[in-house]
């Protein structure tokens, strides 16, 4: 079981600004944290960040060529934008849980549109880091 963990703009600065939504913790933090749930289960994972919208469709379509066997994905702000994303989920075919680490319902209007949530088994809302946990143990089945 090989899983990609995929990152859109702006999660790089976890940690750095804005921690009353996002928390105090960094991106390496959640890195460290994914990694060791995915050891502790035996899986295999790759992680990708980018602020750039083509960078994240070539991850996505490189999962294709190295037999991923499920997407964990929070697009950050392209969640709300992206019909290219969408596409490159739908190409690939690979399972997609898409993970938001914070209640995007109940924050702005415009964050409650996802185009990547009508290609994604799940979508996990509003519930911190831990989201990335309960979307890895949702792909493995456990
Ligand atoms: O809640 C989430 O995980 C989001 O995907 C995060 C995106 C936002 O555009 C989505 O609506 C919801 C933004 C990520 C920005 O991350 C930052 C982290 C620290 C400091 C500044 C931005």
């Amino acid at each position: 079981m090989k899983l990609l963990v995929l990152n859109g703009p702006n999660l790089n600065m976890l940690g750095i600004r804005e921690p009353d939504i996002y928390g105090k913790s960094t991106y390496a933090d959640l890195i460290a944290m994914i990694k060791a749930h995915c050891d502790d289960k035996g899986v295999e994972v790759i992680f990708k960040q980018s602020n750039h919208e083509g960078d994240l469709v070539d991850f996505i379509q490189q999962a294709l060529f190295d037999k991923c066997d499920g997407i964990l994905i929070n697009p950050g702000a392209y969640t709300h934008t992206s019909v290219a994303l969408l596409d490159a989920l739908k190409a690939v075919q690979i399972p997609s849980v898409e993970v938001h680490i914070s209640d995007v319902d109940s924050r702005e209007e415009f964050r409650q549109i996802s185009y990547v949530s009508l290609i994604a088994a799940k979508t996990i809302k509003g519930h911190g880091f831990e989201g990335y946990i309960e979307a890895v143990d949702y792909l493995i089945g456990a």
